[in-house]
């Protein structure tokens, strides 16, 4: 079929609007027309070229929602008019990732996925017949979509799409990696450095759980007045101090109990750690560095108990929580729509990428 998408046809280039070719549904996998695309800070990493895994030409996006319109052979899971969120990180249940319990990197269609193609190892989309890649497995620039079965998570139909497909990433990756995976209790001291489109969603997450201080981090003054409203109690500008870590020390009385970095600096990730608190405070790296780059810091940091870990997509299991997670959207427990600063047709999905460049979106939202 025919399917109108933005083709990233090499780094550095802007997207280009076409039609281009999508098979239809193999065994396992599904067709999603995809209603809504949010655009996140990793869409443009891939497109710049800092991204090593990045392949072109490809279909971006990663961040939708959608409805399934066709199903292939042994799908049991979802059918036709199912509304869903596509999984960049899948659940098969059954791989010996998924049946760990403490981790969300399901393995089964790691190598595929990585490579642009379906699990069967052949692509999906082609442009004039030449083959176009699939991106984290989900491509959601197009208005139609094939995805593994493994990798949908079906939520309630009464969703809105151009609010719920922002937790196709950005909001179970904040929310999720405060109740997932550091597991903040209630009464913590909780530091954010970067408060763009994940970093607000950790404080709101910190909020949910009870945190009694939040500290935001960021360079651009503008992101305290929203920040604020999502819960930070406390703001940083480290342009304004002349040593952000003393400054973290100092207003949190000691450290942080977990701190997370939102930004994807190798300097403002050592910060993090070393802004925690001697003996537990917990430091969580969320952001993405470029190609090739190090962390390091004094290994004394973490012989007197600080902690250094990780998170990829919130450390949730997408078709168990992402439901979840739109369920506390609908009941009010967490805010998307004030996150939600410009939405979009997708013959304009290059301002997105602009806006974000210039820090004056939080999340754009292409609606088809
Ligand atoms: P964003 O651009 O919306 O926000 C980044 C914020 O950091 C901005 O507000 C910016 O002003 C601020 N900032 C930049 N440099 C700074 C500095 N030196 N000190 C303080 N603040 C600074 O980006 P985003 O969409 O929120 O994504 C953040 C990071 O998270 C990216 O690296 C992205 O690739 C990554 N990410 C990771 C996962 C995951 O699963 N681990 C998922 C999605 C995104
Ligand atoms: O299982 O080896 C693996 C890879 C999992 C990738 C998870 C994605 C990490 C976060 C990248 C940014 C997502 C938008
Ligand atoms: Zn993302
Ligand atoms: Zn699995």
């Amino acid at each position: 079929m025919d399917v109108r998408a933005a083709v990233a046809f090499k780094a550095g280039d802007p997207l280009s609007i076409e039609t281009v070719q999508l098979d239809g549904p193999r065994d396992g996998e599904v067709l999603v027309e995809i209603m809504a695309t949010g655009i996140c800070h990793t869409d443009a990493f891939t497109l710049s070229g800092d991204d090593p895994e990045g392949l072109f030409p490809a279909i971006l996006g990663h961040e939708g929602a959608g409805i399934v319109r066709e199903v292939g052979a042994g799908v049991t899971s979802v059918k036709p008019g199912d509304h869903v969120i596509p999984l960049y990180t899948p659940e098969c249940r059954e791989c010996e990732y998924c049946l760990h319990p403490k981790t969300n990197l399901c393995q089964k269609i790691r190598g595929t996925q990585g490579q642009g193609l379906m699990p069967d190892g052949t692509s999906r989309i082609s442009l004039n017949g030449e083959k176009l890649h699939h991106y984290m497995g989900c491509s959601t620039f197009a208005n139609f979509t094939v995805l593994p079965e493994i990798a949908v998570a079906k939520i309630r139909p009464d969703a809105p799409f151009e609010k719920v497909c922002y937790i196709g990433c950005g909001v179970t990756t904040g929310v999720g990696a405060v109740v997932f995976d550091a597991k903040v209790e209630p009464g913590s001291r909780v530091v954010v450095f970067g408060l763009g489109g994940i970093g607000l969603n950790v404080i709101q997450g910190a909020r949910m759980v009870g945190a009694s201080q939040i500290v935001g981090i960021d360079i651009n003054e503008d992101r305290r007045a929203i920040a604020e409203k999502f819960g930070m109690t406390d703001f940083i500008n480290p342009k304004s101090v002349d040593n952000i870590v003393e400054a973290i020390v100092d207003i949190t009385k000691g450290g942080a109990d977990y701190s997370f970095e939102c930004i994807g600096n190798v300097t403002t990730m050592r910060q993090a750690l070393e802004a925690c608190h001697k003996g537990w405070g917990e430091s969580i790296i969320i952001g993405v560095a470029g190609a090739g780059q190090e962390i390091s810091t004094r290994p004394f940091q973490l012989v007197t108990g600080r902690v250094w870990r990780g998170t990829a997509f919130g450390g949730a299991r997408g078709r168990t929580d992402v439901p979840k997670i739109v369920d506390w959207y609908m009941d009010g427990k967490i805010n998307i729509d004030d996150l939600i600063t410009h939405v979009m047709p997708l013959d304009q999905i290059n301002d997105a990428f602009h806006l974000m460049h210039e820090g004056e979106s939080i999340r754009s939202v292409v609606a088809y």
